[in-house]
């Protein structure tokens, strides 16, 4: 039974694995437009993601590996008791890293099984699975008849058994300290990157409410574009309108919470609203460094005030996947200046 549950974890591995390596879902293409795109709901502000999503390499490849090796070591039951660790550690970091999404959407990602995923691993683990219908069997007996075969000159010192050396108890320990440890690495990571400080000095007059009209519409080379992408606000309250010309799109995988705004909400032809809904989300507007995050739909007016309290240059993007190429996540306009992306100077 315990080995059905091992086999079963494996294979749920081997979907994300296969996930990974499915050209058509471009995984290590699109990993820093990913990553990125949880800069706005990531709980300790958007610093780590932004991280991750500039080593996109390293990181997209650590992650790949891990998977790679819990799929093919839960299945074929080979090093089964480090994968129990290695698997518990890794959903740990990943829970805790995207514990900003879940408290958002109860369960409705692919990181809300990162518990149950921990369960089974220390069931896993104190079960003492991979004793059967596994390679760490198969290897134990091949070695224990090459053993019985061989001249007894030397007997080693190491007790019999070498896989019941440690006892359940103190495993299960060494497991739970681990977990708990990978926790608050992940939580330690988001801590690590925080938000630029604010600039010191005394703190700024606040001026007048402004407002800013922006409109998105389709560029006479197809693209849908910001304009004006690139300008000027002063402190103080800022009553943003813009007016999304483009098509209705839906965003499936839409984490689509209102950030940094005046109530926490924007309101779309008027109505408030804290999470938009992904039937319909054509552009964003997202400003890390002032955690804020706005989502717009298609044909509609979007509206929120935002209070801006330091000077400076603030970048802004989109990471709804509006790129008109194959891949919409990563070709443009995606990512170009101007178009979907620009930088609003704060005076
Ligand atoms: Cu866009």
């Amino acid at each position: 039974m315990i080995e059905v549950l091992r086999i079963g974890l494996g294979i749920v591995w081997f979907t994300n694995l296969f996930f990974i390596v499915y050209p058509a879902n471009n995984y290590f293409g699109d990993f820093s437009n990913v990553a990125r795109s949880f800069a706005p709901v990531s709980f300790g502000g958007p610093g780590f993601p932004d991280y991750v999503a500039s080593h996109p390499l390293f990181f997209s490849w650590l992650i790949a590996v891990v998977t790679g090796y819990l799929a093919v070591s839960l299945t074929f039951g080979l090093t089964t008791r480090i994968a129990c660790f290695v698997g518990s550690f890794f959903s740990a970091v990943l829970f805790a890293i995207q514990i900003g999404t879940i408290f958002v959407f109860p369960g409705g990602t692919d990181v809300g099984e990162h518990p149950l995923y921990i369960l089974i691993s220390a069931v896993l683990l104190v079960g003492g699975a991979g004793q059967s219908l596994s390679l760490d069997e198969w290897i134990g007996t091949a070695w224990m008849r090459y053993r019985a075969t061989q001249p007894t000159v030397r007997r080693p010192s190491v007790p019999s058994g070498w896989t019941g050396a440690l006892s359940a108890r103190t495993l299960f320990s060494y497991f739970i300290a681990g977990t708990l440890v990978s926790l608050a690495i992940g939580v330690g990571l988001l801590v690590a990157f925080p938000l630029p400080p604010t600039t010191s000095g005394p703190p700024p007059v606040m001026g007048p409410t402004t407002y800013e009209n922006i409109s998105i519409n389709i560029a006479a080379n197809g693209w849908p574009q910001y304009s004006p992408a690139n300008f000027t606000l002063h402190t103080g309250q800022v009553i943003f309108t813009i007016v999304d010309n483009d098509s209705p799109m839906n965003w499936s995988g839409c984490p689509c919470p209102v950030m940094g705004t005046v109530g926490g909400v924007e309101y779309v032809n008027g109505t408030p609203i804290h999470i938009v809904s992904s039937d319909n989300v054509a552009h964003s507007f997202n400003v890390p460094d002032l955690n804020l995050a706005i989502y717009t739909p298609g044909a509609n007016i979007t509206q929120f005030t935002v209070d801006i309290s330091r000077t400076g240059e603030f970048e802004w993007y989109c990471v709804v996947p509006c790129g008109t190429g194959t891949d919409p996540y990563s070709t443009p306009p995606m990512g170009v200046p101007g178009f979907m992306e620009g930088t609003i100077n704060v005076v």
